[in-house]
């Protein structure tokens, strides 16, 4: 297939201001009449041929201003339509066509999960409901009749407000009529029906008016949507108060589906979410779980002003309404939680998803030049990145330029399809910056690597930085130039106290933040009359690799002493780095390794520090990931040794602190169980206690982890108890995975964490059993979430054994690919991309993952989406 490329953008030349939809709902034949009302774009385009989007159509009749169109004046196939020569007026086009939800296991367009039928359209689902111009530039008013069997589809829902619903006389047969007033991309559009229970609240907005709130769910569920309601309310208000933004209709619904691609869908009025980003209760869903469905209920609420409202003019874009919602989204939880904590999480999440992502033949820039399936850019570059980027203009130009900036491009450009660079406009406007380099961030893949050497001068009292900044050769790109790179820094001396320098020369400097934007600059610090210590990117203020000259001793000051949590917790890190990549070197030549004393020594004085909050605790004492160093160390890696270096490190924390351990382990979490972040992060203290507790424990130990599961009163410590058993190989593993499934049998979502639990144990027994888990009753092979919890996390999650010598981990995901690509093509190449970094692997499995990755290749019918993934895997 030909790419798609970004500087091949031109405008459509036809509008379609209004569409007159009527859905009559039937299991396999749905008919589904489009009336469009549609335009030339200007006099250049008037009368020119009209080619509308398809995909698996079939097209059962055609009208153009109410008379059948004569077989020669159209070409219909499945993929397009054709009408050949238009008046040059505005007209009206009739487009009937007939689908089979039932049967579309694709999960795009129109389908039913659960006996309930959804739609999904982002991003080119609506050319499988009916023909059209399925461009997110082209924004029609829409009005949606639905009809249905009243007892099979008691619910009826679609975008906007309801204007009429009644009983279809003389049948069982009724209807509902929905109109959204905002004009919209077809992406945004969506159609529910079925029989689910409502729960519902309500909202009044800033300007006193009334939003009514919907929540439909599967029957029997709706004990288990409280928290995404307050999370709703919340996130309605916070965007109120923070951004000054409304929300704009007479109703908000969200539903509840078990089949989905992703986690959720803004549709305008009419959010459709994964279930597991809606229901939860203490007995099946973790804190983590509780966190995820408030960010989730934020960030597609927040899509209403950014993405919806404003939209993208063509998909290259997409990173206009991705990154900064998901900025939005993080900082709604800043508010809600531990700022910090929430930063630390963030950022973890980038570098173990997004850096390797940025660092492989999948790399691309946040907004790519070109692509063959724009389904496999919804990437953590395109989101998380993309949510860096903005996050950096705030810290460069300060938080009343960005305000001014932000609040410019909701006045400039509301109602619009738009671009990157009439946002970045806005913030130079408001700013009176240049942002011309600043662009560089949206063009340019790879991270960049900062190096900084520094000298002190007695004599001169200066403090001289020597900082170079390049980003490694990516395919395709061979070079790239300078970023700009704002840091927010401290000089701190040996107190720990803040040395304020009395000038500084050679960057741009903005109260704490000074500015890189040359490949090597030297920065100098006047008036510094004792040694300081630089605590540079604080808060993780821009997404570079930071390779600092600082010793041992100096990480290990500032992770007691640095006022920013953020750098407190990265200077362990960065030590913990460090110590495992040269662990890992021993093991790997068979040469006897000690953990070094200090830095050991350092997670007990995190560990006893009662200044500082659990949940931060809990974060400093997890040593960086097993695919933190393997992308660290970026060439000839062994997951095997990784591993190795890993425990050998951790059991030497776990000894020399056991008894701090055994006193954390012990410490009672009070009250009833509260999914707030305080208490959260005291039990994720307790846990993490607990894991270390399990590294060198005996039998007492075992026995404590399993009296533990079976007296855990709610999910987070049921589950942290059964990994420890299961990942250890504890004695009483068997018997708890037995409870616990008879207990969650009824609950597809907690056994999603038992088949996870399962993939990711770090055993060579691992792969038998989880050829043995895809037998299970419980299990269903068609479920995205089902196959995410049992193949992406055992591919994701479980370095040694997706990366087995034998190549059979790499196998058993391929072949998993290759089973549901002819059903569902996105999870198909979302378990691909679990490949991306084969090429860093050590000769024998990197032979193995590229005879595999071959093997697939050549496989006949593969379908767009995973031939996309696995030919950039091989590029
Ligand atoms: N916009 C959707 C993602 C759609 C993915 C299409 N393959 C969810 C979100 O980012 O809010
Ligand atoms: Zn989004």
């Amino acid at each position: 297939a030909p790419a798609i490329r970004l500087e091949d953008y031109t405008p459509s030349p036809y509008r379609i201001d209004r569409v007159h939809l009527t859905v009559k709902l039937a299991p396999t034949a749905t008919s589904v009449e489009a009336k469009l009302w549609v335009r030339a774009a200007d006099h250049t385009t008037a009368g020119t041929p009209l080619v509308l989007d398809g995909d698996a159509l079939t097209l059962t009749g055609l009208e153009l201003n109410g008379l059948p169109l004569l077989q020669n004046a159209f070409m219909a196939t499945p993929a397009r339509l054709d009408i050949k020569d238009p008046p040059s007026g505005p007209f009206t086009l009739k487009i009937t066509t007939q689908l089979d939800p039932e049967n579309n296991t694709a999960l795009m367009g129109l389908y039913r999960s659960s006996g309930t039928y959804c739609t999904q359209c982002e991003a080119e689902g609506f050319r499988r409901i009916t023909y059209f111009l399925d461009r997110p530039d082209v924004l029609s008013v829409y009005t949606t009749r639905i009809e249905a069997r009243a007892s099979e589809a008691p619910v009826l829902l679609s975008n906007g407000n309801l204007l009429d619903h009644g009983k279809i006389a003389g049948t069982d047969r009724h209807f509902a009529v929905w109109h959204d007033p905002h004009p919209k991309p077809s992406y945004l559009f969506a159609l529910v029906a079925g029989d689910l229970a409502r729960v519902t609240d309500s909202f009044t907005t800033m300007s006193g008016r009334p939003v009514a709130l919907n929540i439909y769910v599967e029957h029997g569920r709706e004990g288990l949507c409280d928290w995404a309601m307050d999370s709703l309310k919340r996130s309605m208000r916070w965007d109120e108060t923070v951004f000054g933004r409304e929300y704009d209709l007479e109703v908000f619904n969200i539903v509840a589906v078990s089949d989905f691609n992703m986690g959720a869908m803004e549709n305008k009025g009419l959010n459709i979410f994964n279930d597991k980003y809606i229901l939860a209760d203490p007995e099946t869903a973790t804190d983590q779980d509780y966190a995820n469905i408030e960010a989730v209920i934020a960030h597609e609420y927040f899509h209403n002003w950014t993405g919806n409202r404003i939209t993208c003019r063509d998909w290259f874009q997409l990173c206009l309404k991705e990154g900064l919602t998901v900025f939005r989204d993080q900082e709604f939880s800043g508010d809600m939680r531990s700022r910090a904590v929430k930063r630390i999480s963030d950022v973890r999440l980038l570098k173990t998803h997004q850096f390797p992502e940025d660092a492989g033949p999948l790399a691309h820039p946040v907004r790519p030049r070109k692509y063959k399936e724009i389904n496999n850019f919804y990437t953590a570059t395109v989101y998380e990145k993309g949510a860096e980027i903005v996050r950096m203009l705030k810290t460069w130009l300060g938080d009343g330029a960005f305000r001014d900036g932000m609040n410019l491009y909701f006045r400039r450009h509301d109602g619009e399809a738009t671009t990157i660079e009439a946002f970045i406009a806005c913030f130079q406007e408001a700013s009176g910056k240049d942002l011309t380099q600043f662009f560089r961030w949206y063009e340019q893949a790879g991270t960049p690597k900062v190096t900084v050497r520094s000298a002190y001068d007695r004599k001169a009292m200066t403090l001289t930085l020597h900082l170079n900044q390049t980003i490694p050769p990516l395919p395709g790109q061979p070079s790239a130039q300078p970023a700009v790179i704002p840091l927010r820094f401290a000089l701190l001396d040996e107190r720990g106290q803040e040395v304020i320098p009395a000038r500084i020369d050679g960057a741009e400097v903005r109260g704490d933040v000074l500015t890189l934007d040359r490949a090597r600059q030297t920065v100098t610090f006047h008036g510094i009359d004792r040694p300081v210590l630089p605590s540079l990117g604080r808060g993780f203020s821009a997404p570079v690799q930071l390779e600092l000259d600082q010793n041992t001793q100096d990480f290990l000051f500032l992770a007691s002493h640095d006022a920013d949590p953020f750098n407190r917790w990265q200077s362990l890190q960065t030590l913990s780095t460090r110590e495992l990549i040269r662990l890992t070197g021993h093991i790997r030549a068979g040469e006897p390794a000690e953990p070094d004393r200090d830095l050991v020594q350092a997670f007990g004085g995190v560990l006893g520090d009662d200044a500082l909050e659990p949940a931060f605790r809990a974060l400093a004492l997890t040593l960086p990931t097993e695919l933190d160093i393997a992308r660290e160390l970026g060439q000839s890696v062994d997951p095997d040794a990784i591993h190795a270096a890993q425990r050998l490190l951790l059991k030497a924390i776990a000894t020399a602190h056991s008894t701090a351990f055994e006193t954390a382990a012990a410490s009672p979490v009070p009250g009833p169980y509260s999914p707030d972040a305080k208490a959260a992060g005291q039990r994720a203290l307790v846990n993490k206690a607990l894991g270390y507790l399990a590294l060198t424990g005996g039998e007492e130990t075992a026995r404590l982890i399993a009296r533990r599961f079976e007296q855990a009163d709610n999910m987070t410590d049921r589950i942290a108890a059964l990994t420890l058993l299961v990942h250890h190989d504890l004695a009483d593993a068997p018997k708890a995975l037995d409870a616990f499934r008879k207990r969650h049998a009824g609950s597809p979502l907690a056994m999603d964490k038992w088949f996870q639990v399962q993939a990711t144990a770090p055993s060579g027994a691992t792969l038998a059993r989880l050829r043995a888990l895809t037998r299970d009753p419980l299990y269903d092979a068609s479920n995205p979430n089902r196959i995410r919890a049992l193949v992406q996390s055992f591919a994701m999650g479980n370095p040694t054994q997706f990366a087995r010598k034998d190549g059979a981990g790499f196998a058993f995901v391929a072949d998993s690919a290759l089973a549901i690509d002819g059903r569902n093509p996105q999870v198909a190449s979302m378990l691909l991309t679990s490949f991306r970094s084969w090429r860093s692997l050590e000769t024998a499995r990197a032979k193995a993952a590229e005879s595999i990755l071959k093997r697939v290749f050549e496989t006949g019918n593969l379908s767009r989406d995973s031939a996309d993934i696995v030919e950039r895997c091989l590029q």
